[in-house]
């Protein structure tokens, strides 16, 4: 047995790094690719249906696969600060990887509409926040005016050591199953992770894309473990959807705070691998979004973010109305872990406990009123 130490060390013949650079990790990756049996039943689908869990990467969503590369590559070219605008989930990841690596983040977030999971992991790693009254298409433009002229490293997904990490969530997938799936569905804020996981089916199985020379030199196995490459499905929040609107959504909303983004920064990109794979677009109401989140914890017991569970939710619709095939094998991407945003399923969720005294009796009643 050998431990495991994180994407970098696994991966490093298909990573842009250079052979001395340090890896900074925190054991990332290698998350599980869970079968949905009930659900799978319940709706009646003959095909496979998984979910990559990606909640279980150390900071709680997949950002650890883009933000080990991104650092590690920042930290060798000698920055001493990172910087990023984010919903969340990348400030929490990009504050992480500064500890481990000793550099400061600087991470500018929105005005209120971030889960408090996420800004306590911000804080409690000491990275320097910065909120700022706007929202996170705010926030990404001053970054990127900022990077311009002051010493700091930019690690939002715009930098492409990000795309590069986060394709190897797609090896794992390939290597798990034994090839690809047929569909690969995810949520889409700036369309970075979507964009990554093509690069890495396309390694996989050595073939070019269009989008990879703009992220690497796209370094392919001796011998393609797949010789299929599934369509990629983007599943967007129905008010803030700048791919169903064909451009950008001036002022986004939606309870998926992580992706509350109206002017993705991977739009190009992600036009370019929807052509590619064969892929659609298209978007899930807010309510659809929150029942989906809690048919998944109630029937599975996964517990994932809402912005996660658009991924699944579209899936199942569109399993539903045939545009995903009966017999099809399909992957959905749960990018971040419930935990971070328990205010969301607590709204409701208090009025389900029962208040008893603290009499025998009276938890046996409780306890029989609902044995199965
Ligand atoms: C849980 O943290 O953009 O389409 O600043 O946190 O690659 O942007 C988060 C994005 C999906 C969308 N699910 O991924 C940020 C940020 C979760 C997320 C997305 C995000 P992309």
């Amino acid at each position: 047995m050998t431990r495991y130490t994180g994407l970098i060390e696994n991966y490093r013949d298909r990573l842009p790094l250079a052979p001395e650079a340090r890896a900074i990790s925190l054991g990332e990756g290698r998350t599980p690719l869970i079968k949905l049996e009930n659900l799978t039943k319940q709706v009646g689908f003959d095909g496979e249906l998984y979910v990559k869990f990606e909640g279980l990467n150390p900071t709680g969503s997949f950002k650890d696969r883009g933000m080990t590369v991104a650092v590690t590559q920042a930290v060798y070219e000698g920055a001493k600060a990172i910087i990023c605008a984010s919903t969340g989930n990348t400030s929490a990841a990009a504050a992480a990887y500064a500890v481990r690596a000793g550099v400061t983040a600087f991470v500018l977030i929105p005005d209120g509409k971030i889960a408090l999971g996420k800004l306590a992991q911000a804080v409690v790693h000491g990275a320097v926040v910065i909120q700022i009254q706007g929202n996170f298409d705010d926030g990404m433009r001053l970054v990127k005016e900022i990077g311009e002229t002051t010493p700091v490293a930019i690690v939002n997904s715009i930098n492409p050591y990000r795309l590069q990490g986060q394709k190897t969530a797609s090896f794992e997938i390939v290597e798990e199953l034994g090839r690809a799936p047929d569909f690969h569905c995810l949520p889409v804020g700036n369309a970075g992770n979507i964009s990554a996981h093509w690069i890495g089916y396309s390694e996989m199985a050595g073939v070019a894309t269009a989008i990879s020379p703009h992220h690497g030199d796209g370094r392919f196995l001796d011998r393609p473990l797949t010789t299929t490459r599934p369509r990629m499905v983007g599943y967007q929040a129905a008010g803030s959807a700048p791919f169903m609107r064909g451009g950008p959504v001036k002022d986004p909303e939606t309870v998926a705070t992580a992706i509350r983004i109206g002017d993705p920064q991977s739009w190009k990109l992600a036009w370019a691998l929807q052509e590619e794979s064969k892929g659609w677009f298209d978007e899930c109401t807010d309510d659809d979004i929150l029942a989906t989140q809690k048919l998944l914890a109630a029937s599975e017991g996964v517990f994932c973010e809402p912005a996660s569970a658009a991924s699944l939710c579209g899936a199942l619709r569109d399993i539903k109305a045939g545009k995903i095939a009966p017999g099809s094998t399909v992957v959905c991407t749960l990018t971040g872990n419930g935990l971070k945003d328990p205010d969301i399923v607590m709204k409701d969720g208090l009025k389900s406990l029962i208040q008893v005294p603290a009499e025998r009796g009276a938890v046996e009643k409780a306890l029989l009123a609902h044995l199965k």
